[in-house]
């Protein structure tokens, strides 16, 4: 059997494969300035950005947790698609029977014209905004305000000559935001606006898993690509599984996937890259999607 990490053998098996899944996570934007989850980047202030990812956070300090989406929006704004997701919108366009699952929110896959019907949100976006009392149904899409309000209005600034942005010092002490700072619902009047993202505990959007589902219960799956993710978070780290049981072959793209620690995870006949996502996806779909023009962009079949 080729080694896991064999370019050409991984293109015999795209040529063949038809039905196609990927998961992506925070490590495929991570090469567009983006920070990640876990590991280094997953600090802001001092904060570990898992715990600011929480209803409970967001209740006891509506403001710092604000703070940090607001931040995050700027970032996902001035950031620019990379050529991994490029490469996943081009596969999308010349193969309708590819979906796509990010459990990323910064909007990134769309601006790279990802086709909207093979792409799924799992975590939500950035760029939609919800109310926080959990009986009320308003949300708002596609709210690309930035600051997002007037109070917000400290983690959108750009220094000058890149240097850091003294919201993200620690020692740096910001004033805190009430939440009579903070934009009402419009239509409760009582809840907050909160980002329209998913939190830990907070149940996925049901039409989207069930269309998820009816996906994967219509056909086998040749073929699944892992892209950028610790797969800790569930359900999303549960389409491996699933995908795996209805035949699919595994290709892990993540800079830690040929670590020794990791290798267990690549099972006979899987493929694991340990590059950067935004490198090595375009090498990979060559077979499908051709090689990038001189803008960088796959052109249009
Ligand atoms: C590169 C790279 C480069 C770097 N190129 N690679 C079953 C078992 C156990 C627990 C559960 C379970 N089912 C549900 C749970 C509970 C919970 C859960 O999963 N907990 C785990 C911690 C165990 N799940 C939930 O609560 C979910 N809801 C739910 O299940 O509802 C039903 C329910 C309710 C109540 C009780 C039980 C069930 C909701 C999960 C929501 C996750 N939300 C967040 C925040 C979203 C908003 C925001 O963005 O702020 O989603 S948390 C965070 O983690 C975010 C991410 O989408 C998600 C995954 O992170 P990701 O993308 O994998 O990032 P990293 O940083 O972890 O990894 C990056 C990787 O990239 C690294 O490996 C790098 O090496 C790599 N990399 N640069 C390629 N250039």
């Amino acid at each position: 059997m080729a080694p896991h990490n064999d370019v050409e053998a991984f293109h015999e098996v795209l040529r063949s494969s038809r039905r196609i899944l990927a998961l992506c996570g925070a490590g495929l934007s991570a090469s567009s300035g983006l920070p990640t989850f876990r590991g280094a980047g997953g600090f802001w202030r001092n904060y570990d950005a898992t715990q600011l990812a929480t209803v409970r956070a967001f209740k006891m300090d509506p403001g710092m947790v604000w703070l940090f989406y607001a931040y995050r929006r700027h970032l996902a704004l001035k950031a620019e698609p990379n050529k991994g997701h490029k490469a996943l919108a081009a596969l999308a366009r010349r193969n309708p029977d590819f979906l796509c699952l990010t459990q990323n929110v910064d909007n990134l896959s769309q601006r790279a014209q990802h086709p909207p019907s093979q792409l799924k949100c799992l975590h939500g976006s950035l760029f939609d905004i919800k109310c926080s009392n959990e009986s009320c149904d308003w949300m708002q899409k596609g709210n690309f305000d930035d600051p997002f309000c007037a109070a917000l209005a400290p983690a959108s600034v750009d220094m000058p000559n890149g240097e850091p942005l003294p919201l993200l010092d620690p020692y740096h002490r910001v004033k805190h935001i009430t939440e009579d700072e903070l934009p009402k619902c419009p239509q409760c009047s009582s809840g907050l606006q909160r980002p329209g993202v998913v939190w830990f505990g907070e149940d996925l959007d049901a039409h989207m898993m069930m269309d998820i589902s009816a996906w994967l219960r219509a056909q086998p799956v040749d073929l699944m690509f892992v892209i950028g993710t610790s797969a800790g978070v569930y359900p999303a780290a549960g389409y491996i599984d699933k995908a795996r049981k209805l035949g699919a072959r595994i290709v892990i793209i993540n800079l830690e996937a040929e670590d020794e620690a990791e290798m267990f995870k690549v099972k006979p006949g899987d493929f694991a890259f340990g590059k950067d996502a935004a490198e090595i996806l375009p090498v990979l779909l060559e077979p499908i999607i051709g090689k990038p023009n001189e803008e960088g962009e796959f052109e249009k079949p």
